[in-house]
């Protein structure tokens, strides 16, 4: 802070819910898991969740991270990412004769399951969400031949359908909110009879995270969100903060990459974090700021969160399997 401007009051504003959410924690314990119960390496289909710490401390630990399957030895496991994949996916890996774990988190798989259902019934799907992305490609390989992508408000003018009175909408779960309710209003305009999904597709951790950060932006000069530049949650936060009133916003991996300039001028810092990151990076962080002089932390808490996932089948079966073997050689001994 040497030759800047040190506001008297200084504080953070740490939002309430941040960082992990229960897809996120129940893909990363499942590779830890796997880990264990069948020993390094295992290999993992694209990053777990995207978060650069994330991936390099399971690497450490023994997985590899490969971006086909493909490139899997034959007869090894792999364990798909929580972001999901597409059936095409499943079946070569069963070509190559691997076996998998399905770490897709339970509510990308309902988004899943929606595109299976509408195209069966032959609709048009417009599914809301990011050309590129993980997720997406994973959901429209569901139904290729049902699904087109509308990457945000600016492609609806050009979305072509087959029957404008049998179109529904979908979404990534990771988007923001308010971009997808205009994106879906300007759909609405161009087909009066769009049918919206059955429930939200934008998960409840997404949402959560940014009604938390919208809370907080107003009040705040600096926000830092803590997160990975590929985490379309993290970066939907920045903009969010941004959206809100905060007057700067920036996603940081590690605390390391905060910019001293930042905080010229700066009384409130908001601090907050994507779904797919750990807390240690957030006490990092706050570590941080208050050796320069942000010490003072409020909570602000929007939400309780409480939902947990059990872990992927495959896995569970096989750690049933050990401990009933466990006490089966317990027993006889
Ligand atoms: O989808 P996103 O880029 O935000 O992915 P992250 O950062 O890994 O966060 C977890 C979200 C997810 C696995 C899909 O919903
Ligand atoms: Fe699941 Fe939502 Fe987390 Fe994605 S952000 S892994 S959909 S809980």
């Amino acid at each position: 802070m040497d030759g800047m401007t040190a506001p008297t009051a200084r504080k953070v504003l740490l939002a309430a819910p941040r960082g992990y959410c229960a897809g996120v924690d129940r893909a990363v314990i499942a590779v830890e898991k796997a880990l264990e119960q069948y020993g390094a390496p295992v290999y993992v289909r694209h990053e777990i969740v995207h978060n650069k710490y994330v991936v390099k401390t399971l690497e450490k630990k023994g997985a590899i991270f490969v971006d086909e399957t493909a490139e899997v030895p034959e007869g090894n496991i792999v364990i798909f990412s929580a972001h999901g994949v597409a059936p095409v996916v499943h079946e070569e890996a069963e070509r190559g004769k691997l076996a998998t774990i399905d770490a897709t988190c339970p509510l990308v798989t309902k988004v899943h399951k929606e595109a299976v259902r509408f195209a069966k019934e032959d609709y048009d799907i417009l599914l809301i969400g990011h050309e590129g992305h993980e997720e997406v490609i994973g959901t429209s390989g569901e139904a290729p031949d049902h699904i087109t992508l509308v990457d945000g408000p600016g492609d609806v003018a050009g979305v072509e359908v087959r029957d404008p009175d049998k179109v529904v909408w979908l979404s990534q779960t990771t988007l923001s909110v308010d971009e997808t309710m205009e994106t879906v209003g300007a759909l609405q305009q161009k087909f009066p009879n769009l049918i919206s999904p059955p429930s939200d597709d934008i998960c409840y951790a997404t949402q959560n995270r940014q009604t938390a950060v919208k809370q907080m932006g107003a009040d705040a000069d600096l926000v830092i969100v803590v997160g990975s530049k590929n985490s379309s949650n993290s970066v939907r936060l920045v903009e969010v903060a941004l959206g809100a009133g905060a007057k700067d916003a920036h996603l940081v991996d590690y605390a390391e990459e905060i910019d001293e300039a930042w905080l010229e001028g700066v009384s409130t810092v908001g601090v907050t974090s994507g779904a797919s990151v750990p807390e240690i990076l957030v006490e990092g962080v706050l570590e941080w700021l208050a050796q320069r002089g942000y010490g003072d932390v409020e909570t602000i808490t929007s939400a309780q969160e409480s939902i947990t996932f059990s872990l992927p089948k495959e896995l569970r079966r096989d750690l049933r399997a050990e401990a009933a073997g466990k006490l089966a050689g317990g027993e006889s001994a």
